[in-house]
């Protein structure tokens, strides 16, 4: 990770070696935070947020589904991660809000303790790698079971939900593969540890709905978005594994990910093994919006 000058806390801009926690917070002991996952990129316009509103909307419903009452309102954070990135001169980064439950009891019931805000960016490259963006990744079905709203609320962007996504992560690299693919605990395909899942079969495009404790990403719904101004239909709807390995095309979307190809799942070739047309086609116009290339976007992009 590369520094940055400042991280915002709870509303102030702290140089960024001084934005430290106490060790006996709640949230570093218990996974009681909520988190988003955010980018910026460098347009002819100046540097822009991709999608400001609904990732700090998404951090406000994580927040209210584990029963943490969000200590700053979507647009405070948004104005705050504004000026973090005009005072940090960063033009593309990655952004990191977070609320954690902070420091003054432990036990299990963190509702006595203060919620901790943070926002911190820095620039981050490509999270499956260049390479992987144009060519594809390779993928192992996960053994670990995408964790279900009976134990863990999946659609929370929640700290400890990710154990769950590392341990598949960890896994899938063990195993000499890229990135995991969590099947659901009724068995059909969920998604990555930090990705949705696309599956492109006969010209129709599939994706699993939240019922199957798919994150609702925000990088799926532009992706959605982009396919139908393409002409393609988009469905959601279950997949069984079998049916990943029979697609003409896969693809993962999310913010750190954004749009990278799945070339191999288990030893089995997808398509013809690298980045389908269809695919190609919702990347090079997903790559066009982010960049402010493309203005039928434009009102994806908050400019800073
Ligand atoms: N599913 C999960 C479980 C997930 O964490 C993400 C984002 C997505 C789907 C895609 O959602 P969206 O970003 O709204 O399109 N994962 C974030 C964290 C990744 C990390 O390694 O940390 C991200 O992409 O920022």
């Amino acid at each position: 990770m590369k520094p940055t000058t400042y991280i915002w806390k709870n509303g102030e801009f702290l140089p960024w070696a001084e934005a430290t926690t106490h060790v006996l917070s709640h949230g570093l002991h218990y996974g009681t935070g909520v988190f988003e996952g955010v980018r910026a990129y460098d347009t002819p316009k100046g540097t822009a947020i991709f999608r400001a509103k609904e990732h700090f909307d998404r951090l406000g419903d994580s927040a209210k589904i584990i029963m943490m009452k969000a200590p700053f309102t979507s647009e405070q954070m948004q104005a705050a991660t504004v000026e973090l990135l005009q005072k940090n001169k960063l033009k593309s980064c990655y952004i990191r809000p977070l609320f954690y439950f902070g420091y003054g009891e432990l036990g299990l019931n963190p509702g006595t303790n203060p919620v901790d805000a943070v926002i911190a960016a820095w620039e981050w490259g490509s999270y499956l790698g260049e390479e992987g963006l144009e060519k594809g990744i390779r993928c192992k079905v996960s053994s670990w079971t995408r964790l279900d709203s009976r134990i863990i609320p999946p659609l929370a962007k929640s700290t400890a939900n990710y154990l769950n996504s590392g341990l598949a992560k960890m896994e899938a690299i063990d195993c000499g593969y890229d990135e995991a693919i969590l099947l659901n605990a009724n068995g059909t395909v969920s998604e990555g540890p930090g990705e949705n899942i696309f599956v492109v079969k006969n010209g129709k495009i599939s994706t699993p709905p939240t019922s199957d404790c798919a994150l609702a990403g925000i990088t799926a719904d532009s992706a959605i978005k982009i396919a139908e101004d393409l002409g393609y239909t988009v469905e959601k709807r279950s997949l069984i594994r079998d049916e990943l390995f029979t697609a003409d095309e896969l693809f993962f979307t999310g913010t750190a990910a954004e749009l990278t190809p799945i070339r191999e799942i288990d030893g089995r070739i997808i398509g013809d093994g690298k980045r389908g047309s269809v695919t190609k086609a919702i990347q090079d116009t997903y790559f066009a919006a982010i960049k402010g290339q493309d203005e039928r976007y434009a009102d994806w992009l908050t400019l800073v």
